[in-house]
């Protein structure tokens, strides 16, 4: 079966997380992506975290699979020459280095459409122009900068930052949108362009309805669905919120039977508005139905805490999947806090192609969070990400290279 980017080649400058988790997504769905990286050392997450000695890393394999790694030095003249001839034969330059550093290695843009006017450059920055465009920034610099620290964690703590690596990870995802866009718009005007997500932004994105928080408060002086409310202060700026929802139905952590000694014994749970009378049926205070003091939205706001310590009575008596299957009869949205493990081993994401098992030549086998993203006629196989340099020698094959002249260039360095 085809695939939707079939024929769409990628010179593949990135390292690190946020770029390569883009350039993976483009591959996913059939891109022919080229990962160039320095000779003898590699992406430096081949090396970091490593489970295993001399093999490449989890983190690495991770981030880079369905690519082809060519290794080439872009300081030697030679090596150079190479890459012009990639950019000559690519539509796509994805790349995350240090700002400035594709200029110092000569290829500014003006360089690269010279070469290629069809070609697409599309970086991964920490920063946007400002302040900050020439700092380097990784994942916790993006989340504080782009304000989900500060709105993270419980109001009489320090701001946090969350597990889930929405700089890295979710500026490649924005970068991926930005880049079939640019592909889109290349097909009316023949021409490539530029394509830049700068990590601030795209947390700051994932954060918009902070920034709308922010003008409430500003506007009203309150906001009744923060747990600050009614007795708490409010500051200037849009406080933590610990786990609150943040939308307009209330929700809340609460303790499952277990909890005492597994950690990851809860279970979310949302006392929506239109199922707010199975919600007391359920815990046992049906008189809270008819209350006027809870049988509304708004009169319920200033009670949350106690509603919610009510029914953490109530689901302290179940494990979270009890819970779970009790509340799904009534239509009462909620959710089971599941670990690592657990997911790991949850069979509807093996079936999905949503937890894939890979194998690798040297690391055996392993698993992988496959494409999250799901086309109906451009199904995802998820193969293992390359060996260092393991497809140079093809690679420089398809430029028009012939043996003789790979290994001069090796031997002089320059692959
Ligand atoms: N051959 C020769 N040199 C190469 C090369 C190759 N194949 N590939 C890269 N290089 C050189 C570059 O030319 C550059 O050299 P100069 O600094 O002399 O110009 C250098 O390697 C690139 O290094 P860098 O500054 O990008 O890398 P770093 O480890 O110092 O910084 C990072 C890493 C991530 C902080 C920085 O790249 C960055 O800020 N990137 C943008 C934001 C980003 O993507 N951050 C997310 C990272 S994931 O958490």
């Amino acid at each position: 079966m085809s695939k939707a980017l079939d024929g769409v080649r990628i010179l593949d400058f990135t390292h690190v997380q946020s770029g390569p988790t883009c350039t993976q997504l483009l591959a996913w769905f059939g891109a022919d992506v080229i990962k160039v990286e320095r000779a003898g050392a590699g992406d430096i997450t081949r090396e970091q975290l490593r489970d295993i000695p001399e093999v490449d890393s989890l983190y690495f394999t991770m981030l880079n699979h369905n690519k082809r790694s060519v290794t080439i030095d872009t300081k030697n003249p030679e090596g150079k020459q190479v890459l012009e001839a990639l950019i000559q034969k690519c539509d796509v330059l994805v790349e995350n280095f240090a700002p400035g550093a594709l200029d110092r290695m000569g290829f500014t843009w003006e360089r690269i459409q010279e070469l290629n006017p069809r070609m697409i450059v599309a970086s991964v920055k920490g920063f946007g122009p400002g302040p900050y465009e020439d700092c380097k920034v990784y994942e916790n610099v993006a989340q504080c900068a782009g304000g989900a620290a500060s709105t993270t964690g419980f109001d009489d703590g320090p701001p946090v930052v969350t597990g889930a690596q929405i700089g890295d990870s979710g500026t490649g995802l924005h970068l991926a949108l930005g880049i079939v866009t640019a592909l889109y718009q290349r097909t009316h005007t023949g021409r490539g362009q530029r394509v830049l997500a700068a990590m601030q932004d795209g947390v700051l994105n994932l954060c918009r309805v902070k920034l709308r928080d922010q003008q409430r408060l500003e506007r009203t002086g309150t906001m009744k669905e923060y747990p600050q409310y009614p007795n708490g202060q409010f500051g200037e700026a849009v406080p933590r919120a610990g786990n609150a929802s943040g939308g307009g139905q209330p929700g809340w952590i609460l303790k499952c039977k277990g909890w005492e000694t597994d950690p990851n014994a809860y279970i979310y749970f949302i006392t929506q508005a239109p199922v707010w009378a199975k919600i007391c049926n359920v815990i046992g205070k049906e008189e809270w139905a008819t209350d006027p003091d809870y049988a509304t939205p708004a009169a319920r706001l200033p009670h949350l805490k106690d509603i919610f310590a009510e029914i953490e009575r109530w689901t302290m008596t179940k494990t979270k999947f009890e819970a779970m299957q009790i509340l799904n009869k009534y239509d009462i949205p909620c959710g089971p806090i599941l670990s690592m493990k657990e997911i790991a081993e949850e069979p509807s994401l093996r079936k999905t192609g949503t937890i894939v098992e890979v194998d690798h030549p040297t690391r055996g086998k392993y698993l992988t969070v496959g494409n999250p993203i799901k086309l109906s006629d451009s199904p995802t196989e998820v193969t293992r990400s390359p060996l260092l340099g393991e497809h140079t020698d093809e690679v420089m094959a398809e430029l028009g290279y012939s043996p003789e002249q790979i290994s001069a260039l090796r031997t002089a360095g320059a692959i």
